[in-house]
């Protein structure tokens, strides 16, 4: 019986919810290449190079939000912890690596530790060598596609909950639908629940703009390679060296968008379709909105949360809110 205990408390479970349905990706591509203007989502940015062209683009100096929130959690994770309450469910949304909510461990001792993410074999590494480190907190890690409704499996426990959505993720939601998603995360928050959520605030343009081009072209080639993506997905013709990578702040809808940028024209085909472009025409390939603090407490609200509580840099670049419910 011992035993049986002590293995079940050291062995994280895996449930994968959905699986990739490569025909329905394939469409979604082509009538994303095919629309006016032409966009690809940005869940595509993320293949396996992607994912760790991402991940160097977060040491840059210029990309400042994954440093200046590490610096927030370092300074005010005794008093989140305070407000949020410890032994809870802590549940990942955006887990990866799982390196962010592993620095809050010791300060939020969660009973249980919830890490979602698209697909379970980016989980499996990390949550077996952070259950050897933390024996005593029970790990489940979770395959799931949230972007179209935030469900969770009954493995995910029943106990007072805490999300955590690190990185302006948030970001690369529409406002209405980070509207959408903010009202789910409050009904899988459960009464009594929580959010811990960094959001990237409205700054001057060329900051914005140098974090999502920068000198070493870091970024430039994480939009590039969904070029890639696209030859393989599609069995598109697409050339990298005929597409430029070009950010830009649209300030009235306070957003960076992300686009490649055809150098000449020419046309993509694909099996069962071609898109013209100009020289000069885009694909639109990613939207990172900027918040205010009033705005982003406002969107809190209005999703269902009672209380908030935020924590801001110096220099007022980048926020973390605590909603509770
Ligand atoms: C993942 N997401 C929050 C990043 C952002 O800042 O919107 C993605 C990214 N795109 C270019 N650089 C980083």
């Amino acid at each position: 019986m011992l035993v049986a205990h002590t293995r079940a408390m050291t062995t994280p479970r895996f449930v994968q919810l959905h699986r990739e349905d490569s025909a329905a990706l394939r469409l979604e591509l082509a009538q994303g290449l095919l629309g006016e203007p032409a966009s690809v989502s940005p869940k595509f940015l993320y293949d396996a190079l992607g994912s760790r062209l991402f991940d160097a683009i977060t040491e840059l100096p210029e990309y400042y939000p994954t440093r200046v929130e590490r610096a927030l959690f370092t300074r005010h994770a005794g008093t989140m912890a305070a407000i949020a309450g410890r032994g809870r469910t802590l549940i990942d949304l955006g887990a990866g690596n799982c390196e962010k909510a592993a620095r809050l461990f010791d300060v939020l001792a969660p009973l249980r530790y919830v890490a979602v993410d698209i697909s379970v074999d980016y989980l499996r590494e990390s949550l077996a060598s952070l259950q050897r480190q933390y024996p005593g907190i029970e790990m489940v890690g979770v395959g799931a596609d949230f972007s179209a409704a935030l469900t969770l499996p009954p493995e995910a426990g029943r106990g007072e909950r805490l999300l955590f959505y690190p990185g302006s993720s948030i970001g690369n939601f529409t406002p209405i639908d980070a509207l959408r998603f903010l009202r789910q995360v409050r009904a899988v928050a459960g009464p009594g629940g929580a959010l811990l959520i960094g959001v990237d605030l409205v700054k001057p343009k060329p900051i914005l703009e140098l974090a999502y081009d920068d000198p070493l072209k870091v970024t430039a080639a994480f939009n590039l390679n969904l070029l890639r993506r696209l030859n393989a997905m599609l069995g598109c013709d697409a050339r990298i060296e005929d597409f430029e990578h070009v950010a830009l702040f649209n300030e009235p809808e306070s957003r960076i968008e992300m686009h490649l940028q055809a150098r000449r024209a020419l046309t993509l085909r694909w099996v069962g379709g071609e898109r013209a472009l100009a020289a000069g025409e885009r694909i639109h390939t990613e939207n990172s909105y900027k918040y205010t603090v009033d705005g982003f407490d406002r969107l809190l609200r209005d999703s269902g949360f009672a209380r908030t509580t935020h924590w801001i840099d110096d220099e007022q670049g980048f926020a973390v809110f605590l909603a509770t419910a």
